[in-house]
């Protein structure tokens, strides 16, 4: 059980503590094994995408240095890391059989990390789609959701003997809306029907890769989970008025139920299609596909950074990631925020994980949550972030309180083990609670990799809010 002895929150005994990362934020080394191009290659090589021409070709170098990152994590005392495969590291053109080399690599790290018992826990698409397969069609193209279950059997079938926990697909809102409809994500388009498209596929890639892990993964001794992560919406209305509360309801169907009611209710939400019907028929969904999608998952996935307000106003400029919604206004924070100007609010977290309890009933775990701040080493060598340490534990407060409440919250993991390639924003924004200097590969543990490492330790975080002080940063020889 959970308790709050002795000024400590304690988290119950099998909560799952973790760090995660995704490939091309990471590994670097683009050409090595094999590896042909992604989606992610080709656009943050097209100027103008990403900040500063930034790319992951190097990345943190993690596919080079992923032993010495791993023996970082065992000083962590990190149980669980969650890194995602490499599509195109697998199958260089998303199709036919298996590139060796580039899977004999995640060979290696599963079992690095099973020598010093750290639970790897493998995510199948955190957005690197083979370029190859974008060419014909991406993901609004049927057909792609087939391939991803052929790579997901391939990849089971190699590894699923270590791995105890599989995602299939990580955000697939980010994959489709800001992929297909604003474009700020590869491939980069901006087409409100076809990113509508997009999201059918990659749920039924979903589904499909869940049929086939379900079919390759060995039932015994104990069944792997199979789940999916959701970046849901802690979505609010900005005035007391019913055009607000009509915003909301769009953007909570778009956002949320577009995605949950498929994966967990066995359909897509009625409110959403016909909210949508002027810009898609979804004649692409076809008899079956809803069941599909359903097939039954073990938990679920949440990633949480912060908290979203609209209202009906004036449309910002530029194309954006929510079809149908020109009219709906996102109120800009007022409060304190991150160095990505996203808002700081736990409370959002803890309304998402109620709301997926009460409405859906599904174990879950926070997959991705954390912050970007401005780190930077100081004189003496030190990273001092207490930001990014209050940030973390106001939402471990709130995590722990959903728990107390009855939530079937499994696990938690930071979003990031290390500073890296932070997508259209390129190294110019760093998430990291260990930091990386990209000149040396250097990594230094922020303050905030000390204090989570003592919150693993203990199980549990203090009462009160940490001072900045009082960092504990003695590391064993
Ligand atoms: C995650 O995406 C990714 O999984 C991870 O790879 C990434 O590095 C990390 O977060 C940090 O960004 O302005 O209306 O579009 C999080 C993506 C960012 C999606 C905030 C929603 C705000 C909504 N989310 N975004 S909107």
């Amino acid at each position: 059980m959970t308790g709050s002895t002795n000024g400590r929150l304690r988290f119950p005994p099998a909560f799952l503590w973790g760090a995660s990362t995704a490939a091309y934020q990471v590994e670097g080394a683009v050409t090595e094994d094999g590896r042909g191009p992604s989606i992610w290659d080709t656009f943050a090589h097209t100027p103008g995408r990403v900040l500063g021409g930034d790319t992951g070709d190097v990345a943190a170098d993690h596919y080079r240095r992923f032993r010495r990152d791993v023996t970082l994590m065992a000083e962590l005392g990190l149980p669980a890391y969650r890194f995602s495969v490499s599509w195109p590291r697998v199958q260089p053109g998303g199709r036919g059989p298996v590139n060796r080399p580039g899977l004999d690599h995640y060979d290696r790290l599963v079992d690095e990390l099973a020598g010093k018992g750290i639970a790897p826990i493998v995510t199948l698409y955190h957005w690197d789609l083979p370029q190859e397969l974008e060419d014909t069609g991406g993901w609004g193209a049927r057909d792609t959701a087939a391939r991803f279950a052929d790579f997901a059997g391939l990849v089971a079938d190699r590894l699923g003997d270590r791995v105890p926990w599989w995602t299939t697909l990580n955000e697939p809102w980010c994959a489709a809306f800001l992929g297909y409809a604003s474009g700020e994500h590869a491939p980069g388009h901006q087409d409100p029907a076809l990113a509508l498209r997009a999201a059918h596929h990659l749920l039924l890639a979903h589904g499909l890769g869940t049929r086939a892990l379900r079919a390759a993964l060995p039932s015994s001794p104990s069944a792997a989970k199979v789940s999916v992560t959701l970046n849901l919406f802690a979505v609010s209305a900005g005035s007391d008025t019913p055009a607000a509360a009509e915003a909301v309801h769009r953007i909570d169907g778009l956002g949320n139920r577009l995605f949950l009611d498929p994966l967990l209710r066995g359909g897509y939400p009625a409110a959403v299609l016909a909210d949508t019907a002027a810009i898609t028929g979804w004649d692409f969904v076809r008899d079956g596909d809803e069941a599909v999608i359903a097939a039954p998952i073990d938990v679920l996935g949440i990633n949480y950074y912060s908290p979203t307000v609209v209202d009906i106003g004036p449309p910002a400029a530029g194309p954006s990631p929510w079809p149908g919604c020109a009219d709906v206004r996102f109120v800009p924070p007022s409060g304190p925020t991150t160095a990505m100007g996203w808002p700081i609010d736990a409370r959002g977290l803890g309304r998402i994980l109620r709301r997926v309890h009460d409405d859906y009933r599904v174990p879950m775990v926070v997959t991705e949550n954390g912050a970007a701040f401005d780190d930077r080493p100081g004189s003496d060598g030190a990273v001092r972030d207490p930001e990014r340490i209050a940030y973390l534990h106001e939402h471990l407060a709130v995590l722990h309180e959903a728990i107390e409440a009855g939530v079937d919250l499994r696990g938690y993991f930071v979003w990031s083990l290390l500073d890296n390639f932070e997508w259209a924003f390129g190294y110019a924004k760093r998430f990291g609670i260990v930091h990386v200097d990209y000149a040396t590969q250097r990594r230094t543990w922020k303050d905030s990799a000390y204090w989570y490492r003592d919150v693993i330790r203990d199980n549990g975080i203090t009462w009160h809010q940490p001072a900045s002080t009082g960092i504990n940063r003695d590391r064993p020889a």
